[in-house]
């Protein structure tokens, strides 16, 4: 399978400023008729079951030649422990998160540090649709169109010092508004990161959306990181504080258990899991493993130079 270089993924339906903007409040209004893509969730997730691909996504989804996942499955299996363990717990427990209004704290190693409101940090920058591959550690994948901008775009705002190796991202925490927070399943918050030239690279994003529309709660509203050549877990959920910083971080799932779970998270067939193969995949909704895994995710061609001289059997 050719997979294209990102210059080729077409950076389609660029939303003017005055609309994305307010795109939370847009995508109400739209639901009502006109804009092209302007389905409320529930319509498209009937037309989703019935196959058929909205019009904005068909070019998309050929660009990566596997078909999207459902509106369904990307919304109501996943894993988010602050809202529970179970997968389909952060579709049900997740109603009473506010995501809005929001703001970001960027801080460190940077020469603008600073409290960003979110429409702040989406001025300025382009909105576009993204499919990614999504393969979780646990081996379940997914193919999903993501909506965001690339992480670089924030970085080079913000103006990392030279000091800046890594970047380290948290998540809100707020156990009044999700119920996993009330017991310490994990060590609040939520912590990721990510080295420089990582989170420089173009396949990179924030995303704030899914399927065009804004990202629900479970899956991370209103702003969360989408890396598609590594696990899931790297794809840490409703930011709120992003620090760039001269060590590695030590991230959430490294901590909790360092045997299993490495920084670097890259995909790779070839290094098993302590207690399971990574070979193969289960793409949902299948039940059963019915996919071989793809080095990098399948992202290869264009990450393989970040790790050019790197043994990935110690670097996991
Ligand atoms: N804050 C937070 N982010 C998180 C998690 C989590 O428990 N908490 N789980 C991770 C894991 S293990 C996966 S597989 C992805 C899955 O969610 P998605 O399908 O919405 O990307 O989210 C990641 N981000
Ligand atoms: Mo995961």
């Amino acid at each position: 399978m050719i997979i294209r270089r990102p210059p080729d993924i077409p950076s389609s339906e660029i939303t003017p400023e005055s609309v994305y903007v307010n795109r939370r409040k847009f995508i109400k209004a739209a639901a009502a008729g006109a804009a092209g893509f302007a389905l409320g969730p529930s319509a498209l997730y009937g037309a989703e079951q019935s196959q058929e691909i909205p019009p904005r996504f068909a070019r998309l989804q050929s660009e990566l030649d596997e078909p999207l996942n459902s509106y369904g499955d990307v919304t109501t299996y996943n894993n988010f422990y602050e809202f529970g363990t179970a997968k389909d717990d952060p579709h049900r427990n997740s109603g009473d998160f506010q995501p809005e209004p929001w703001t970001v704290s960027i801080g460190g190693e940077c020469n603008k540090p600073g409290e960003y409101h979110l429409e702040d940090l989406l001025s300025g920058v382009t909105l576009e649709d993204r499919v990614y591959r999504l393969r979780c550690v646990e081996a379940w994948s997914m193919v999903i169109p993501w909506y965001g901008f690339q992480l670089s775009s924030l970085i080079n705002r913000v103006e990392p010092t030279g000091n800046a190796r890594y970047i380290r991202f948290e998540t809100v925490v707020r156990p009044e508004e999700m119920p996993g927070q009330r017991a310490p399943i994990l060590n609040w918050p939520y912590v990721e990161g990510l080295r420089m030239d990582e989170a420089m690279h173009p396949l990179t994003i924030l995303a704030t959306g899914v399927y065009g529309m804004d990202l629900p709660n479970q899956n991370g509203a209103p702003l969360r990181l989408v890396v598609p050549w590594k696990y899931g877990f790297k794809g840490v959920k409703s930011i709120v504080r992003i620090d760039f910083v001269q060590d590695m971080p030590l991230n959430t799932w490294k901590r909790q258990n360092a045997n299993e779970y490495g920084f670097y998270a890259n995909v790779n067939p070839n290094v098993s899991h302590p207690r399971w193969s990574q070979a193969r995949e289960r793409r949902l909704p299948s039940l059963f493993k019915n996919f071989d895994t793809m080095m990098f995710n399948g992202y290869t061609e264009q990450v393989q130079s970040l790790y050019a001289g790197m043994d990935l059997e110690r670097w996991k």
